[in-house]
């Protein structure tokens, strides 16, 4: 048996095997040899291991989600030094240090702020987190703020002048009219100002639910116009100065969408139109924003109210089955076709088409439209259709959706002309005394009893005569004729030449109330719209001479020193105030006045459009207009 040379282990030489020689003393030779191999790979796979861990060890400042306290780090901070000192024989001291001298000037600075802190005193601190509330708030606003607007031809606007009536008479009893306004704006501005509407008795604000528990100066937006018309500038600077600094609708309030959108949105567009200044129209989308998640109902049908900030929905109450109001979710229209023009955004027009097309496909009991719909269920509640309450501006707004689009929107004409074919058939009566009225069906059965508010409707059968079917323009302007008659027996068969809130034609009574609860005057326009709508259409002297009544009644007893005044029973001749004087008299009653005395040059009806709170919007003649968004509107049709 040869035995192999032993090698040293570092010539790293193979030894070589003879043939035939016993293995065993080999194998041995080889073991002590790979032990010794396998001590140093692990040696070096540990200092390996060693360095490793010195690179990777986790860095603090990047590691915030463990949440180490103050100790833990250095505590951390020690073991890996041992560590690194053990596995190394060196000591990474130069490592360490930045780390911990960090963590403790971050320490003491902190230390430090709390002390001066502890220092300050109580009305420093206070006024520090106000700053710090203001600058938050701010930076919020700016991020809400304003979108700028794409740039829009604006339409042609014919009719914004003086109005000149010409003859002195005329000139004088609008003279009066214009101090009569001025009278309740001057009022409301000294004892209102900034509140929805004014106490004239009180001397103070006053608010309803329909503007929530907000302070949204109502009857600055809704008197804009008026003051504007009236060539009461320094007010109207007044009223644009006060939406400018004011004006905000990030609110916790729940508002009525339908009143918002007719007195606010109409209003504070009405005076974008007649001054061109553009932050009305900037306060009218941002307010229409708020008023889009109202929308958001299983069937579009949109919700009474809306919380402005929550965007929270939900029904009147007292309203059928939890169902939406006709009168309100048929009254948006105008306005909303107007911001979509303004603005580009097709929402607004889509909203409202949506509206049109759902009641387009429901049936309608004896072709007429009851009050009240399920935005749930998409169902009608009660058969209860009236055009005063609860209906009236629906059919005044499928009149004028065909009007404001320069007669071109046919479909609502036509939807206009089925429903008032309908409601002729059904609602319209003479009385014995033959008084044309037009009743209230309810469950099967006429109520004959007309509201104030239904008086609107002398005016919308006028304005909606020319272009009627089968050459039926004469027949509605007689309509409204007789209509206006009946109303202004309303008033002359009171003491106080006002008109009652609901008047019967039963059991021998002809326009008068009967109910306590309907004997009230709350300085509504809606007969007054009639007149002046008649003198337009039929230059008759007789609406002039009713319309003058009307002023001199409203000036003899509803007047006070602090503004004007709703009063409680017209049949009385000693009647108590109701203290209100609601944004409408300045918006509509008193700008119908002023129209009435002016003449037809000022705001002509073939270029304006009037909204049912008697803001005037221009037709628009979209046919002309290759904007983006008609182009939209052309695809959706
Ligand atoms: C106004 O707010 C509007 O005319 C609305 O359409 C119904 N009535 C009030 C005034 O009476």
């Amino acid at each position: 048996m040869t035995t192999p040379a032993l090698l040293p282990l570092s010539g790293r030489r193979i030894p070589t095997l003879s043939p035939g020689a016993a293995s065993f003393p080999h194998h041995r030779a080889t073991l002590r040899l790979s032990e010794k191999f396998i001590l140093l790979l692990i040696l070096s796979a540990f200092i390996t291991l060693c360095f490793g861990a010195f690179f990777f060890l986790p860095d603090n400042s990047k590691h915030k989600r463990f949440d180490f306290g103050l100790e833990d780090v250095v505590e951390l901070g020690l073991v890996y030094k041992t560590f690194v000192t053990e596995m190394t024989g060196t000591n990474k001291h130069t490592c360490e240090t930045p780390l911990r001298d960090k963590i403790r000037a971050d320490h003491e600075r902190a230390l430090q702020e709390a002390k001066e802190k502890l220092r300050k005193s109580k009305e420093e601190l206070k006024a520090e987190i106000q700053t710090e509330k203001t600058k938050v708030a701010e930076d919020l606003k700016k991020k809400d703020g304003p979108k700028p607007l794409p740039p829009v031809s604006m339409p042609k606007l014919v009719g914004v002048n003086n109005g000149d009536p010409g003859d002195p008479d005329t000139k004088e009893k609008r003279d009066k009219i214009r101090e009569m306004m001025k009278h309740a704006w001057d009022s409301y501005r000294q004892y209102g100002w900034g509140h929805n509407e004014l106490k004239p008795i009180a001397k103070k604000g006053h608010s309803t639910n329909i503007f929530g528990n907000s302070q949204m100066g109502a009857t600055i937006v809704d008197a804009l116009d008026t003051l504007y018309i009236m060539g009461l500038h320094d007010e109207f600077k007044d009223g644009q100065e006060w939406i400018e600094q004011n004006l905000d609708f990030s609110v916790n309030a729940e508002v009525s969408v339908f009143e918002v959108n007719i007195r606010f949105i109409g209003g504070l567009l009405a005076a974008y139109y007649l001054s061109g200044q553009e932050v009305f129209k900037v306060k009218a989308v941002q307010l229409a924003e708020k008023l889009l998640p109202a929308f958001n109902t299983p069937t579009g049908i949109p919700w009474a109210m809306v919380n402005l900030k929550s965007g929270v929905g939900r029904n009147w109450g007292w309203a059928s089955a939890g169902s939406s109001i006709l009168a309100e979710f048929g009254t948006l229209h105008m306005e909303f076709v107007h911001l979509t023009y303004q603005t580009g955004n097709p929402a607004y027009y889509q909203k409202v088409m949506h509206i049109r097309k759902l009641l387009a496909k429901m049936d309608r009991p004896n072709g007429l439209y009851p009050n009240y719909l399920n935005p749930r269920t998409g169902r009608w509640g009660q058969h209860h259709t009236s055009v005063g309450g609860l209906g009236d501006s629906f059919y005044e707004y499928l009149l004028k959706a065909w009007l404001m689009s320069d007669k071109t929107d046919s479909e609502a004409r036509k939807t206009y002309d089925d429903a008032i074919e309908a409601i002729e058939r059904h609602l319209i009566r003479k009385s014995n005394g033959g008084l044309t009225f037009i009743g209230e069906w309810k469950n099967g059965h006429l109520e004959r009893k007309m509201g104030h508010l239904t008086c609107f409707a002398g005016g919308m059968f006028a304005l909606g005569a020319d272009g009627s079917p089968d050459d039926k323009a004469g027949h509605y302007l007689q309509l409204g004729a007789e209509i206006a008659h009946t109303c202004h027996e309303s008033y002359d068969r009171t003491v106080l030449k006002l008109g009652p809130e609901a008047f019967k034609f039963d059991s021998g009574l002809e326009a008068v109330a009967v109910r306590q609860n309907e004997k009230y005057y709350i300085l509504r326009p809606e007969v007054i719209e009639t007149y002046w709508y008649m003198w337009r259409f039929t230059h008759d002297p007789k609406y002039r001479q009713w319309g003058w009544e009307a002023v001199q009644a409203i000036d003899k007893y509803c007047r006070v020193s602090g503004g004007f005044s709703g009063v409680k029973d017209v049949y009385s001749s000693n009647p108590t105030y109701d203290d209100v004087q609601q944004s409408f008299f300045l918006a509509e009653t008193l700008k119908y006045l002023y129209l009435l005395f002016s003449s037809d040059e000022l705001l002509p009806l073939e270029n304006w459009v009037f909204n049912t709170e008697a803001h005037p919007l221009p037709v628009l003649h979209l046919g002309n207009i290759t904007l983006p968004v008609l182009n939209h509107f052309k695809m959706m049709d």
